[in-house]
């Protein structure tokens, strides 16, 4: 009996077989692993001859611009009339790194409106059950993580090239924070197979991590600075940067990537949260923790989003300060959680 891992690998794989046509969309304000996993899977699917093309609600991160193919990415923001006609032309659309297809953004009602078969490959709990295959599990560290496994199960034979590997090791990079999170042992065997190919783990690291201007370090200079609350009854630590502090800075998208990470280093806290007033009224948050305590859960209650166990994100209509008043709102109710949780284990 084959066990439900062969069979979606098989299933995902004779789909693909039969696509000639097929779109691949990560999920809208695409991060590493979004993008990362993506234009991996369209170079091999490239390799197979298939006429694939990455399509995503909007632009991706600039500190990712260097990947190969990231130039052919299609932007519906930017050129709705060529996404929509790939998206009705395609024979098969697959997904990759969110569970709930609203997060591929503006693109959902052409995505609900094609014919073509829809595949997910994904590490977000809670799939939507509309899709027709799945290659998900909440266990791995990285949907680029999944794309070599799928790559490597369904074509034994295939030979890694350094730009699928360049791609797939972004993922992982950007997914794990330089593989200090969201682990496990098969995340280590597939980063010694891609690095096998000759791929460049300096040259990958320094783009990604030492791609700051001198506009981002300035605002992380203030954020500290001026913006960094923590509240040690609740072993929690917040930044919150207002529109018109927004519009002050001149922030580009991207600036504020891994500001909340700030609130997690500190010696003690569990939960780190950003909250970024990026239209007026609304407030996007970030929210990351330490060890068993989980985040997308109050995501998902108070600020319609979701995520991970440790990483997870939403939004509040209302202004930065707004945001908080109902973050602290919520807070007290966790506080029994928060100061008994232990973070790991010596052994
Ligand atoms: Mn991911």
């Amino acid at each position: 009996m084959p066990d439900l891992k062969t069979l979606t690998i098989q299933e995902l794989s004779q789909a693909i077989e039969k696509s000639r046509k097929i779109v691949i969309i990560p999920h809208k304000n695409p991060d590493g692993d979004a993008i990362g996993s993506s234009l991996g899977l369209c170079h091999y699917l490239h390799d197979k001859q298939k006429d694939c093309h990455v399509v995503v609600n909007d632009s991706a991160p600039y500190f990712i611009d260097f990947l190969p193919k990231f130039d052919q990415i299609k932007v519906f923001e930017s050129d709705q009339s060529t996404c929509i006609d790939l998206v009705k032309n395609a024979d098969l659309i697959i997904c990759t790194d969110y569970s709930q297809l609203h997060r591929c953004g503006d693109l959902q009602p052409y995505v609900e409106a094609s014919p073509a078969p829809k595949a997910v490959i994904d590490h977000h709990p809670g799939p939507d059950p509309n899709f027709d295959f799945y290659f998900h599990t909440i266990a791995a560290s990285s949907t680029s993580e999944l794309v070599y496994l799928y790559i490597h199960d369904a074509d034994p034979g295939y030979l890694f090239n350094k730009d699928i590997a360049s791609c797939l090791y972004t993922g992982l990079l950007t997914d794990t924070g330089s593989f200090r999170h969201a682990l496990r042992s098969e995340t280590f065997m597939v980063a010694a197979e891609l690095l096998k190919t000759g791929i460049s783990y300096e040259f990958l690291v320094s783009k990604i991590f030492d791609s700051n201007t001198p506009q981002r370090l300035k605002l992380v200079g203030y954020a500290l600075n001026e913006k960094l609350m923590i509240l040690n009854d609740y072993r929690t630590a917040y930044i919150s940067i207002s529109f018109e502090e927004s519009e002050k800075l001149g922030l580009k998208k991207g600036d504020t990537e891994g500001l909340v990470n700030y609130c997690l280093s500190i010696n003690d806290i569990v939960m780190g949260v950003f909250f970024h007033e990026r239209e007026k009224g609304k407030t996007k948050i970030s929210l990351r923790s330490k060890g068993n305590f989980a985040v997308n859960s109050i995501s998902q209650q108070y600020f319609g989003g979701g995520g991970h166990k440790n990483a997870a994100g939403g939004e509040f209509t209302g202004s930065a300060q707004e945001t908080i008043n109902k973050f602290l709102e919520i807070l007290p109710q966790y506080k029994d959680q928060l100061s008994s949780l232990e973070i790991g284990q010596r052994d």
